[in-house]
């Protein structure tokens, strides 16, 4: 851990140190958080572990789009990444001495079922096996995602979300996965980011920032017509509720389960009464191709009234199937969709627009808007009230260089998570049901197609190296943690 920011006792502060009552003496109340609070870190599978084709795993549509020519920074890709891989020991070693309290790690799909579906690969499942017993060991408690992007090559040769055969492959994945780990993992997410794998995989997207576009696309890198891209949308809703079933059918009876999904928030621009019910609005409609209908077992008349004859096809069943009951729903919450005030139109709201000075993390997207930690969790309670919510990913990226002395100075992400897990507190504070928040991430990484330029990190990685580095936000969480507060 980083030593240098450990306060020298021989500093003057300011006055109200000269009479007795500095922080050193009488240290400040700190916003904690509730008991049982779970401070993680989170990680996926393609971004970390490497061995793209180790025990008989199968390839999967970023192993096909990393080599894709064009797609990737610098053509890097996940054939390396951090090693993860074979070194998770090293990796559990280091998450536990940064005191983090759970892991949520995806499970890479193709090393179970190197096809999709058919025989599993029991070589590939060890290594899960193995990583879930470190982590236990080490006293952390391990949250699997079934879904962070990497779906098996053989599927999308056949038609990929676009078809229903990827829904009924995955439930028998999820189910066979909950059969062999749910004895010792017992929470899974079903599907990471539903919206941005569906729109950015299979459309591709732009948003202005700073005035600047921004576009963003994923694997497989398809350009799909609004009519076929809803209906990969509803197969992803699809999925995660059959996935739900099967969870339940063959996992322990305390086994929980809820989605990932990047909450699409509308923020008031003032919290008064109306522009918070507009906000409300905004959010029920940014969500619901997802959230919203998983949780409630329709789509709603504005999203069908706006979608017309692009809407997808759907049956009752369907829909019975998609709104499985959750034990929680896991948001992942970086920025607000949009900031919105009232309006007498048709919606009740209208989006402000982003002024171009407002502030920026690293990252091309990331708006620096740190009460979207608060909004995002009280409007989904207010809007859907599951019975609990994790925050599956919050964090951000910064320029993080080793030091001379062999530091890595983060201080704006210090900044940044001081500020998110500030407003988190303050909707725990309110009663809001919310168990735990994942940063993103424990190691620096793959970031898509922002490549190992992009470092999201706790702990920085050496990519020639591999030499991994606890940066100084480590020392925060840590912590953080450990007060189980805002520090
Ligand atoms: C989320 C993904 C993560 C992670 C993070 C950082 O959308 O679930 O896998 O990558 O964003 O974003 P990015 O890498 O796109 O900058």
């Amino acid at each position: 851990m980083p030593t240098a920011y450990a306060p020298k006792k021989n500093i003057p502060i300011n006055k109200a140190q000269q009479n007795g009552n500095d922080f050193i003496t009488s240290p400040p109340v700190l916003p904690k958080f509730p008991d049982g609070f779970c401070w993680g870190l989170a990680t996926a599978s393609y971004q970390i572990e490497g061995a793209p084709k180790a025990d008989g795993k199968g390839k999967s549509i970023w192993d096909t789009y990393a080599h894709t020519p064009g797609k990737m920074k610098n053509n890097d890709t996940g054939d390396v990444a951090i090693d993860h891989y074979r070194r998770y020991k090293e990796d559990v070693q280091l998450m536990r001495q940064m005191g983090a309290k759970g892991y949520r790690f995806s499970i890479a799909w193709p090393r179970i079922f190197p096809k999709g579906t058919g025989q599993p690969n029991l070589k590939g499942l060890d290594f899960y096996n193995r990583l879930v017993d470190e982590l236990l060991d080490a006293g952390i408690k391990p949250y699997a995602t079934l879904y962070h992007w990497d779906l098996p090559q053989a599927l999308q040769n056949k038609g990929g979300w676009q078809t229903r055969e990827t829904p009924k492959a995955f439930a028998e994945y999820a189910g066979f996965i909950a059969e062999k780990l749910s004895d010792r993992v017992k929470h899974f997410f079903t599907i990471n980011e539903f919206q941005n794998f569906v729109d950015m995989g299979h459309c591709g997207i732009e948003m202005t920032v700073q005035g600047k576009p921004v576009q963003i696309e994923l694997a497989p890198g398809l350009k799909l017509a609004p009519k076929e891209l809803n209906q990969v949308a509803h197969h992803a809703v699809l999925a995660h509720g059959m996935a739900v079933q099967a969870i339940r059918a063959k996992g322990k009876k305390d086994t929980k389960v809820g989605p990932a999904e990047v909450m699409f928030c509308g923020v008031p621009v003032i919290d008064t009464p109306e522009h918070v019910k507009a906000a409300k609005t905004a959010t029920r409609h940014l969500n619901a191709r997802f959230l919203d209908v998983m949780l409630t077992g329709k789509y709603s008349d504005s999203y069908l009234k706006e979608a017309g004859k692009d809407a997808p096809q759907f049956t009752d069943e369907d829909l019975q199937i998609i709104a499985s009951p959750v034990d929680f729903v896991g948001i992942n919450v970086y920025i607000p969709k949009m900031y919105v005030m009232a309006s007498e139109n048709e919606s009740g709201y209208s989006k402000v627009p982003m002024n171009v000075s407002h502030p920026k993390m690293h990252s091309p997207w990331h708006t620096f808007s740190p009460e979207v930690l608060y909004w995002a969790p009280r409007l989904t309670h207010a809007l859907w009230k599951p019975k609990e919510i994790y925050i599956t990913e919050n964090g951000c990226a910064a320029s993080d260089e080793v030091s001379s002395n062999g530091e890595v100075y983060d201080t704006d992400r210090i900044m940044y998570l001081r500020s998110a897990m500030g407003q988190l507190q303050r909707a725990t504070s309110e009663g809001i049901p919310i168990k735990g928040n994942f940063v993103w991430s424990a190691f620096d990484n793959l970031e898509w197609t922002g490549g190992f330029g992009t470092r999201f990190g706790l702990v920085h990685v050496d990519f020639k190296t591999q030499k991994r580095t606890p940066k100084l936000s480590a020392a925060w969480f840590k912590e953080a943690a450990r007060q189980n507060a805002v520090v």
